[in-house]
């Protein structure tokens, strides 16, 4: 199945160019006065990648035939191979005054410039065909088809960059090495033959004797080149990451392997993603690049139907292999054998032999809970790094987030759980309650629905960094919007903090009959407009973590279920 070592290129395809203007050039387009677009994180990693040669042969982003070509054919108009759209995507009120010829100066988040794009083309991408082509579904339950439908820009500018620097890391330095970089390195070491082995997630036993395996079917140097670029939500972050690489590293002989970090943004893409990873490692010097079982894909839909059968990355990547420009080693996926003791590819057990795994989220789980994790599953050191970041739930930081109407007992909820929490002890607990958001952090919004997205965003964004720093934040906004909701509870779990919903039920009639601040009053004679649930609208969450209907429910009572809740979820004991 694996190719012979005769099949690789000895010699790799030549050193791409990098897409940096000459100093002159540089400062004289940093006095000009162009538009401006702040990057996002996945934007920036793109650029990064592009600006170093990663992409190449792209000098910038797709344009639209470009784009459109690649979605059909996987190619490039002019028939190069190409398999993922790589496109700055702007928001409407970015776009409106930019045009074909225009400049665009992107900067980061930090605020240095890092690029000129020349602006060939803006166009509107139809999203839903998008998803249909890459990911082969429109499923919104497949994370990259969700983020593509709901949280990119709907304007995509293409064109060639005028590179003027690179984005500073402060991170792992010696590890980032550009594709030059690489490159010279393995000349210097005289490695002729290397094997890229492409993750996003911490390496395990499987992972090692995965990697070991293929180095030596192929008599290849192995090279270790985990994305530290966005990956997929609820990913171990890539501080955790890199410490666990680099800890893995000295599992493996010294003289033959290598552990370099590479700024690529995973799209979930499955086959199309295999040929993109394959491309990159090409640039980076690469001849060999290792494809295992369902590479970079998402493995099943809700109805646990695969998106990709498990190997169609590897039929892809192997049928491409010349054209990539480097060998592509298919391995298939590694198990353990509890009898043998050992690890062994999953078609090779035989039967009535006992095969041991552990999935990512059993992994979650067992750390969530401070139980065990097997030293046939990981090395101890692996274990000890992962539990560091990831600490069982009654250590870590997490908000309660209540919605409901006004008058519902959000406000009386969060203030008494609170008290309870002060009292039990041990972290901090911050109340975000929804007026009093409203007179400090919030003042300048109205009610219009971009105001309380923008409300509840800021309450989410705070309610992150508490939760972050591993206190406890109670938040008590109507929140009103299913999406808005959703991206609070993705900015505090990617931020490491745990996420209860709690639906504070309580049902109009009985909020209005309340009207402890005369707000329905005022709402039903007219005198209020847009006032939730009676003419704004409010959207009931589908599954929150827990529903409460104060209506005969004292606080007490109420608190006593969510306090039940939080145990039963591991956040308290
Ligand atoms: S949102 O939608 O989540 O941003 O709302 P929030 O920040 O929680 O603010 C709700 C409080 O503001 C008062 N108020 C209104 N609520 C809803 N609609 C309109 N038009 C409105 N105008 C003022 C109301 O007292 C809410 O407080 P609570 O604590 O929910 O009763």
């Amino acid at each position: 199945m694996s190719p012979t070592p005769s099949d690789a290129p000895l010699e790799p395809p030549g050193e791409p160019p990098v897409l940096y203007v000459a100093e002159s050039e540089r400062l004289r387009l940093e006095t000009e006065a162009l538009p401006e677009w702040v990057l996002t994180p996945r934007q920036l990693a793109d650029l990064e990648l592009l600006l170093e040669g990663g992409l190449a042969p792209l000098t910038g982003y797709l344009t639209e035939a470009e784009y459109l070509a690649v979605l059909e054919r996987m190619r490039l108009p002019d028939g190069r191979l190409w398999t993922l759209p790589v496109v700055l995507d702007l928001p409407e009120e970015r776009a409106r005054d930019l045009g074909p010829g225009a400049r665009l100066l992107l900067r980061e988040p930090e605020g240095m410039a890092l690029a000129v794009l020349a602006i060939a083309d803006l166009y509107r991408p139809d999203r839903r065909e998008e998803a249909r082509a890459v990911y082969g579904t429109v499923d919104p339950d497949h994370p990259g088809v969700r983020r593509l439908l709901e949280s990119t820009h709907p304007v995509y500018a293409g064109g060639r960059l005028l590179g003027l620097r690179a984005p500073h890391h402060y991170d792992f330095r010696p590890l980032r090495l550009t594709p030059r970089e690489l490159r010279h390195r393995f000349r210097a070491l005289g490695w002729q033959r290397v094997l890229a082995f492409q993750t996003r997630n911490p390496m395990h036993r499987a992972h090692v004797e995965l990697t070991f395996r293929a180095a030596r079917e192929v008599e290849a140097n192995l090279l270790l080149h985990p994305t530290v670029g966005p990956t997929r939500l609820g990913d171990v972050d890539h501080y955790t990451r890199v410490r666990c690489y680099e800890r893995v590293l000295r599992r493996y002989p010294e003289a033959t392997t290598m552990l370099a970090l590479v700024p690529l943004a995973m799209r979930m893409a499955g086959p199309r993603e295999a040929v993109h990873h394959a491309i990159v490692r090409r640039n980076y010097g690469a001849t060999h690049f290792l494809v295992g079982r369902d590479h970079a894909g998402v493995p099943c839909d809700r109805a646990g139907r695969p998106y990709h059968p498990p190997y169609a990355a590897q039929e892809l990547a192997l049928a491409l292999a010349a054209e990539i420009g480097l060998a592509i080693v298919p391995m298939a996926e590694m198990v353990y054998v509890a009898e043998r003791a050992q690890y062994a590819p999953r078609p090779e057990v035989a039967p009535g032999e006992t095969v041991l795994t552990i999935s990512g989220s059993e992994l979650r789980r067992r750390l969530d809970e401070g139980l065990e994790i097997p030293d046939w599953f990981t090395y101890p050191e692996i274990a000890r790094e992962l539990r560091r970041s990831r600490p069982p739930r009654h250590e870590r930081g997490f908000a309660v987030f209540f919605t409901g109407l006004s008058g519902a007992g959000k406000s009386t909820l969060a203030h008494a759980l609170g008290e309870h929490l002060r009292v039990n002890g041990g972290r901090a607990v911050s109340l975000l309650d929804g007026d009093f958001v409203r007179q400090h952090l919030s003042s300048e919004l109205g009610f219009s629905r971009a105001h309380r997205d923008l409300n509840i965003r800021r309450i989410a964004f705070v309610a992150a960094e508490i939760a972050r720093a591993g206190g406890i934040v109670l938040c008590a906004p109507i929140a009103p919007y299913a999406v808005t909701r959703r991206e609070a509870r993705e900015m505090v779990e990617s931020a490491g903090g745990g996420f209860v919903e709690i639906h504070v039920a309580t049902p109009l009639e009985v909020c209005e009959r309340r009207d402890r601040k005369g707000l329905y009053a005022r709402a039903r004679a007219g005198l209020l407009k847009g006032f939730t649930g009676i003419d704004d609208p409010y959207e009931s969450p589908e599954r929150p973590d827990l529903v409460l209907d104060t209506t005969a429910l004292r606080p007490e009572e109420a608190v006593h279920r969510i306090l039940l809740k939080l145990e039963a979820l591991g956040y308290v004991r």
